[in-house]
């Protein structure tokens, strides 16, 4: 199997580290979707990362439709069997996905779109409902001393310390961390672990 993207992208990362949780093994091939547009297209003409190129040659794409797959892969789950904590970890991963796609819909805006073709109430929007997801997550993670739903790491976990660590990394000017101190705590606990390791934000 090879995960193409690079781990500056949440979504290749959030693989790429459940991929690592899940004992699934893969071949790490960076390319980009701008600088590398025309070698992209030629092993798939989506241009979209991540894509999960099957040991076959089928391509998949969509970080949590590649993570499925490789659960089943793995024949194990980072989603609780149980349903209460299954919609938890749902909940909670849904969040930040949205983050995640807040933070990616400004670098498009900021720095794919000519100055003056950007359109500051569209940017105004975006940043509220990126607030709107690290508030709420800032919530649910407390003093950031506990995983999410239960003892085990889940889809949560991985999500939450993903999209935040993006954050802080795209947009270092408008979020801080002294804002969100659980989220901080948080993370730094996840990144701390093994499969965050090996996967760094490049
Ligand atoms: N929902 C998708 C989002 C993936 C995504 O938006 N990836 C971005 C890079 S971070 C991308 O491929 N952008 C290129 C494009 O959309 O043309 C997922 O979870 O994988």
């Amino acid at each position: 199997m090879q995960l193409v993207g690079y781990m500056d992208s949440p979504f290749v990362r959030r693989v790429a580290i459940s991929a690592r949780f899940l004992g699934q093994d893969y071949e790490h091939r960076e390319l980009s979707i701008f600088r590398d547009f025309e070698e992209f297209r030629s092993i798939n003409s989506l241009v979209k990362v991540p894509t999960l190129i099957c040991d076959d040659g089928v391509s998949l794409v969509d970080s949590t439709l590649i993570i499925d797959y490789l659960e089943s892969v793995a024949g194990r789950s980072l989603l609780p069997g149980d349903k209460a904590d299954r919609r938890t970890v749902l909940r909670i991963a849904g969040i930040a996905l949205v983050a995640m796609e807040k933070v990616v819909q400004m670098i498009y805006e900021t720095r794919q779109r000519p100055a003056d073709l950007q359109h500051q109430p569209w940017i105004d929007r975006v940043l509220q409902q990126l607030t709107g997801a690290l508030d709420l997550l800032e919530a649910i993670v407390g003093d950031g001393s506990k995983w999410l739903a239960g003892n085990e790491i889940t889809q949560a976990d991985i999500s939450v310390a993903v999209a935040w660590r993006f954050v802080l990394h795209v947009l270092p000017e408008r979020v801080s961390a002294e804002t969100y101190p659980g989220l901080s705590v948080f993370s730094s606990r996840a990144e701390a672990l093994p499969e965050f390791r090996a996967c760094p934000l490049s």
